[in-house]
């Protein structure tokens, strides 16, 4: 193995180029685990990171009110027994600074920091063909050949700001839920505006009403929510959990959404209207994600989402007094077509005096102004809206956008993004022809955002660790995706799509939110276990798909 010279937690400004086996990009999930793993491995691996710390997503997504929405007992790591036993989450869905925390824990006990370099960008990964590694570049002058590169850069992690009129014209401070200051942040007598209504928003807009002196919500598109009754664990139900985590872990790898979510296996056409409404309380009272399993058939008959979308809208009706304000809030789109945001309270939150819900749908911002926003045609009739600070809960350029950031060359000096103009192309949303030896964790073309991300991460973590294995076993120097295998993945990926309902909204999973992206269907909407069938049956054949050289 090469040396490792990797271990600063300093910018390194040396311009001669080090050695290690891997590089990896980002500090979450994804990259803590595959940087652990590699280890084990007995391999070399530098992790660079933007922030000051590690955590990915939770160390970007400080917002008030952000917490995850897949049960914190399955959403963390499963490949280390003692973790889990030893780790105590206090609630059902853990706020963003407890998975913060979590992580810090991970970074300590299995002793990570000295191979993560923080406060540094990857600007250019390049491959060499004569040396057949990865030439990786960084904002802090660091100059680094690995031969495998592993993106670990999330699939929501660079912020959607809107290209408005005057963007950088306000007077006060202005956020973005995604890139969130460390200090705290307070509304107090503030009047705050606050533009996007997505999951972000939705977990924000509650308690920012609860400090401002008035919230002004600015909606484009209502969005779909269920209550997400988050509670305190109680101590004997995660003794439980704890006693059997093995069974409760097997049982979410057999479930499309990788968490074990006691799903109805039945159509709603196949239940009588009794049998379906009392599915449907039930469901409702159960709260978060466990919505998703109320009839197997949601996302792909359209009688059964309108059933599930009538039983949400007038919930919705039932959550807000003022009529007017209680239909802007009600979508009419495909219920989980967007992602389905789990809440406390917000829909209630609009009963509040101090909260205004501004229809945007019709009339766009026209302008960001040093007072606070104009919406309208952009003519003198505007309205205007004055505020001491405003929000943008605007949402992700997602998928790849980080990796488009990225000067990611590869073979005969192709960039990814020029490969990807007219969507990404991958093999099992792992690697890209053209690309070897590049491995991207929960990309494109794989289940990643449909799933519970750190069971997704953990299963692509533990593939490329093999991968690499069997490389190092067999002495081989590159593992490409074949053109052919990866033209067939991502026109499965689109078939699989194009079975569901999933395409009829302007939503992120097709890059809808992005003017100019290209609109195509990027995560594998075919669920986890056979996603994890096709990885495997391809490592069995030798990895089929890929040229090993
Ligand atoms: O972003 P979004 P998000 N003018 O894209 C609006 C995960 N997540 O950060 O719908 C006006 O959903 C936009 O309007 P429209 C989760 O996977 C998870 O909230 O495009 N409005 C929309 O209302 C989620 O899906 C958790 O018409 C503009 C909003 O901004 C994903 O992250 C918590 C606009 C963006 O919503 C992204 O969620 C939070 C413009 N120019 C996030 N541009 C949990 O685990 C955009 N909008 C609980």
């Amino acid at each position: 193995m090469s040396v490792s010279s990797a271990s600063s937690n300093q910018s390194s400004n040396s311009s001669t180029a080090r050695t290690v086996d891997a590089v990896i990009v980002g500090a979450g999930f994804a990259g803590l685990y595959m940087l652990h793993r590699l280890r084990e491995q007995g391999l070399t691996a530098q992790i660079f990171e933007a922030g000051s710390g590690a955590g990915g997503t939770w160390f970007w997504n400080r917002y008030p009110g952000a917490r995850v929405d897949v049960e914190s007992m399955q959403y963390s790591y499963q490949f280390s027994e003692e973790l889990q036993q030893e780790w105590q989450w206090s609630e059902r869905y853990a706020p963003q600074a407890e998975l913060l925390e979590y992580l810090n824990h991970v970074v300590e006990r299995f002793g990570l920091a000295p191979d993560i370099q923080f406060n540094t960008r990857v600007e250019s990964a390049v491959f060499d063909d004569s040396s057949k590694t990865w030439q990786v570049s960084t904002d802090q002058g660091d100059q680094v050949n690995a031969k495998y590169c592993i993106m670990a850069t999330g699939c929501l992690s660079k912020a959607n700001k809107p290209d408005i009129a005057g963007m950088d014209s306000f007077n006060g401070p202005t956020y973005h839920t995604g890139e969130w200051p460390h200090e705290e942040v307070d509304f107090s007598g503030m009047r705050v505006g606050i533009i996007g209504t997505g999951s972000s928003a939705i977990q924000a807009i509650p308690e920012i009403a609860r400090q401002a002196e008035h919230l002004t919500v600015f909606q484009r598109t209502p969005n779909f929510s269920v209550p997400a009754r988050n509670k305190p664990l109680d101590p004997e139900e995660v003794k439980n959990v704890k006693q059997n985590y093995g069974a409760l872990r097997e049982a979410g790898q057999q479930q499309f959404g990788a968490f074990d979510a006691d799903s109805n296996t039945k159509a709603a056409a196949e239940m009588s209207p009794e049998e379906i409404k009392a599915e449907l309380n039930k469901r409702w009272q159960m709260g978060g994600l466990n919505f998703f399993g109320v009839f197997v058939d949601f996302l792909v008959t359209q009688e059964t989402n309108d059933i599930v979308a009538d039983f949400v809208r007038e919930k919705i009706a039932e959550r807000v007094n003022d009529p007017e304000t209680a239909a802007l809030l009600a979508p009419n789109t495909v219920f989980g077509c967007k992602r389905i945001c789990a809440d406390t309270d917000y829909f209630e939150t609009y009963n509040r005096d101090n909260v205004t819900l501004v229809d945007i749908s019709k009339t766009a911002i026209s302008a960001i102004t040093p007072e606070g926003l104009k919406v309208g045609d952009g003519s003198s009739e505007d309205k205007a809206y004055a505020f001491d600070a405003l929000v943008f809960a605007t949402g992700f350029d997602a998928m790849t956008g980080s990796l488009n950031k990225i000067d990611i060359r590869g073979c005969d000096g192709q960039t990814l993004k020029e490969k990807w103009a007219a969507g990404p192309l991958t093999y099992l949303g792992l690697c890209s022809a053209g690309f070897p030896n590049l491995f991207t964790i929960s990309g494109p073309g794989s289940p990643s955002v449909f799933t519970n991300m750190v069971t997704s991460i953990e299963q692509h973590v533990e593939y490329i660790g093999d991968i690499i294995a069997y490389m190092t076993d067999n002495k081989l120097a590159t593992i490409e995706a074949s053109n052919e295998a990866e033209t067939q993945w991502v026109a499965h990926v689109n078939e699989v799509a194009s079975y569901t309902l999933l395409n009829s909204c302007n939503s992120w999973y097709l890059g809808a939110n992005i003017p100019g992206k290209k609109r195509v269907f990027m995560p594998y909407a075919g669920g986890f276990p056979p996603y994890v069938a096709k990885c495997n049956e391809v490592a069995a054949k030798g990895y089929e798909g890929f040229t090993l050289t």
